[in-house]
């Protein structure tokens, strides 16, 4: 019988797939400038931040493409997973929640400094808590759609309202093969109802909110 190792009980970097930084000056390159962090607050969202190079987004694609067999021997620690979770047919939406247990570099993504970083200015130089973490999976042509939806309103159960979304890509987002639309300023309109449904030229429309 194979082990299976659960992640989640390791509170630290198992890999070396990102390097943590030790000094302040380390620490220095991710920062982002104030215009970035006036943008979030201002807009709702900052976009463009680089938070994975070449190697890093290699090892991840892979993991990915280990993971979404079912057979795979921690699929059990996955909280959601979901083959196709589209309402149609002709299109495909794969979607899961807890791949941070099973693989390394999934795990270790949390640690990102880029991205811990940058969330911790956005949060107003707070220290940063992981809630949790979603796979979308949208295969060229015929990908799914991730209706319309405010990411607060899943987690309204958590106050006060001190969250935010990082959407990482592993492969490039472009208006032409469908990349994510942001509501501008939507954070500032109060908290939505759950998702509705969007849905133009075949392309998948989301929004994410702080
Ligand atoms: O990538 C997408 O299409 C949507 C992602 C999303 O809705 C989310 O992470 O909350």
């Amino acid at each position: 019988m194979q082990l299976v190792k659960d992640l989640a009980d390791r509170h630290e970097l198992v890999s070396d797939l990102f390097k943590q930084p030790s000094t302040p000056e380390e620490w220095e390159q991710y920062k982002l400038s104030d215009e970035q962090v006036a943008h979030f607050h201002e807009y709702g969202y900052v976009s463009g931040i680089k938070l994975l190079d070449e190697t890093q987004i290699e090892v991840l694609r892979k993991e990915l493409e280990e993971i979404r067999d079912p057979k795979h021997p921690a699929h059990e620690l996955f909280y959601e997973f979901h083959g196709n979770q589209s309402t149609d047919p002709n299109t495909v939406l794969f979607h899961s929640l807890g791949h941070w247990r099973i693989t390394e570099g999934f795990h270790d993504l949390l640690w990102n400094p880029a991205f811990t970083m940058a969330a911790s200015q956005l949060l107003g130089n707070n220290n940063v808590r992981f809630w949790h973490d979603q796979m979308f999976c949208k295969p060229s042509n015929h990908g799914g759609v991730v209706a319309w939806h405010q990411d607060y309103s899943f987690w309204i159960r958590t106050v006060p309202m001190q969250h935010l979304t990082c959407w990482t890509g592993l492969d490039d987002a472009t208006t032409e093969n469908g990349c994510l639309y942001y509501v501008l300023r939507k954070s500032q309109m109060g908290t939505s109802t759950k998702a509705g449904t969007s849905r133009k030229n075949g392309r998948a429309y989301g929004v994410y909110d702080r």
